[in-house]
């Protein structure tokens, strides 16, 4: 019984490194082996060890997955280096219920948001602390890390929203993030 009671919340977000602290948080780790074929140099990709942590994602699911009316909250950090001359990023997806909409926010490190319509319309957002960002509904998103430190974002979705992988994994974004002469480019790259 809470009521009257001046309470904490399960969960903290430690201001010097900004992990989630608390219970339950859910910790997701991506590494190289697992999601190279997202990349496109794949020989580049095999030259670097297969444990290589690529991103992790640390979420608060205050309510079970699916619920309506809830949302979620999750830190994502990708880490810095590359493949071939394609930055570190993660796989991208759009929503499962793709009407269902998110906030990211930057918080450390240089970035970009990539995203892209259902026509395929692809561009990219730049991310730095501070940085806010609405993704709106039916648009897929990807983060990439263009810096050398690890780049830190803030997320916050409908707790029914879910995730759509497939697409992404079969057909890609129509663009692809590449350094050139030192600097992050689209380059089209569409494979529907
Ligand atoms: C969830 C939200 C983020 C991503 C995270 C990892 O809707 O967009 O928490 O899940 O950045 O990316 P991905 O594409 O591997 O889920
Ligand atoms: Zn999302």
């Amino acid at each position: 019984m809470t009521h009257l009671k001046l309470i904490k919340s399960p969960v903290e977000i430690k201001l010097t490194d900004f992990t989630l602290n608390g219970d339950p948080i859910l910790f997701q780790r991506r590494i190289l082996s697992e999601i190279s074929d997202i990349f496109l140099d794949h020989q580049a990709a095999g030259m670097l060890p297969a444990d290589t942590i690529v991103y992790t994602v640390q979420s608060w699911l205050p309510v079970p997955e699916g619920t309506t009316g809830g949302l979620f909250y999750g830190t994502s950090t990708v880490m810095p280096g590359k493949v071939g001359n394609e930055y570190f990023m993660t796989k991208g997806h759009s929503h499962a219920k793709s009407d269902r909409a998110e906030f990211y926010w930057g918080i450390q490190g240089q970035g970009i948001l990539m995203l892209m319509d259902r026509q395929r319309n692809t561009w990219g957002e730049e991310v730095f602390p501070g940085s806010l960002h609405y993704i709106g509904s039916n648009i897929a998103h990807r983060l990439v890390n263009i810096s050398d430190e690890n780049l830190i974002v803030g997320a916050c979705w409908p707790s029914d929203a879910g995730h759509n992988y497939e697409e992404i994994a079969k057909y890609g974004f129509s663009a692809r993030l590449i350094e050139i002469d030192g600097k992050p480019i689209l380059v089209p790259d569409n494979k529907k």
